[in-house]
């Protein structure tokens, strides 16, 4: 059996003003969550700007990025980056690694080339260079930081089967975008399976359940919240996924169309119980507890409150701290 004692994250998506993000990621502090993980898109607000001002404005929770992605940013800028982060924080940084959102790639004119081994590579690169240690080869040339860093835990953001191995393998911990038990009991076994590949004990790896979250103590109110996150995560999902909670490709399809046309009414009227069931932590505290006595089952290690959180997502941040994450302590 696996021992290690549940902890609570929190997304934030920089969509809005870092003052903003700081005001609530206390508040999370505050509520008795233990990592707040920062997502990183170009077009938002930037990741390690927005973990700087965290690093000041709390004391306890650890701070990651949630997740960046080797393309975007050379390993030797993130080594750089999250060290920094880590040194202003008082030693509170974790980083969380994937492969990226192919979309915003495509918008940047960026090539999506060979995700698993640069996630791989990357990973490899950053724990070299947080060391001082000197790095001549994979495209490196000589490079050296000019100061030693702590030996940051590295999360790998996975969906698909080689990755969520890879993260077994080499992760401290991976960040797994699923809320429904079933996605983990078809993860969990291979991040274990990579882990017993590299002769590592499957206990060090932090399996992390990155769930779409909302929590009201009205369950209407938490469901209409829920209803644009899941639309966008059908629309997202492989058809062996859908497939997995009983939804056809046609309502994925229908659901897709209608936000491509902007017409988020018909999007909110095709989003169906089953997949706010399939694609969400949602409902009273109750419910929420429920779902996640289910993810311990699987393995989880670390529940991840990600968007939306809650149709008020102050209000909401307090109840889940009140009423489920202290229930877990
Ligand atoms: N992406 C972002 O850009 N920003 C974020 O803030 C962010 C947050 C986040 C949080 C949690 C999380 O789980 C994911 C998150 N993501 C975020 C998305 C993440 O970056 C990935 O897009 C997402 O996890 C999907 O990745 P995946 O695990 O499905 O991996 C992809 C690449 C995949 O297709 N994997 C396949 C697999 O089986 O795992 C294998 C692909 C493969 O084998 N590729 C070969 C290779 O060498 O890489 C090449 C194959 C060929 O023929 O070219």
């Amino acid at each position: 059996m696996f021992e290690r004692e549940l902890s609570f994250g929190i997304e934030f998506v920089p969509n809005e003003p870092a003052s903003k993000i700081g005001y609530m990621a206390k508040l999370a502090e505050d509520s008795g969550f233990d990592t707040v993980w920062i997502t990183d898109h170009y077009n938002n607000r930037d990741v390690y700007s927005t973990l700087t001002l965290l690093s000041l404005l709390t004391n306890k929770v650890r701070l990651g990025t949630g997740v960046t992605n080797p393309y975007t940013r050379s390993p030797a800028i993130t080594a750089s980056s999250i060290a920094s982060i880590d040194e202003i924080s008082g030693g509170r940084a974790v980083l969380g690694i994937g492969p990226g959102d192919k979309a915003t790639f495509d918008a940047m004119g960026i090539a999506w080339e060979r995700p698993l081994s640069q996630v791989k590579n990357s990973a490899s690169a950053i724990r070299s260079l947080l060391k001082r240690e000197r790095l001549s080869e994979g495209g490196f040339n000589g490079a050296q930081m000019a100061f030693k860093a702590r030996d940051i835990p590295i999360f790998i953001g996975a969906q698909g089967p080689k990755m969520l191995e890879l993260a077994g393998q080499i992760g401290d911990g991976v960040l797994i975008n699923a809320s429904h038990p079933e996605d983990f009991k078809f993860a969990v076994p291979l991040v274990r399976v990579g882990a017993e590949k590299a002769g590592r004990d499957p206990q060090d790896v932090e399996i992390s359940a990155y769930a779409s979250f909302s929590a009201d103590k009205d369950r209407a109110k938490a469901v209409d919240a829920a209803r644009v996150v899941v639309a966008f995560i059908v629309a997202g999902s492989p058809e062996n996924v859908l497939e997995r909670h009983g939804i056809g490709q046609d309502e994925a399809f229908a659901i897709s169309a209608s936000i491509s046309k902007g017409d988020f009414g018909a999007v909110m009227a095709g989003v169906t119980e089953r997949m706010i069931e399939a694609f969400s932590i949602c409902g009273t505290p109750q419910d929420c507890r429920a779902r996640v006595d289910e993810l311990l089952q699987t393995g989880v290690t670390q529940v991840v409150a990600g968007s939306p959180v809650g149709p008020n997502k102050d209000r909401s941040i307090k109840l889940i701290g009140r009423e489920i994450v202290s229930r877990y302590r």
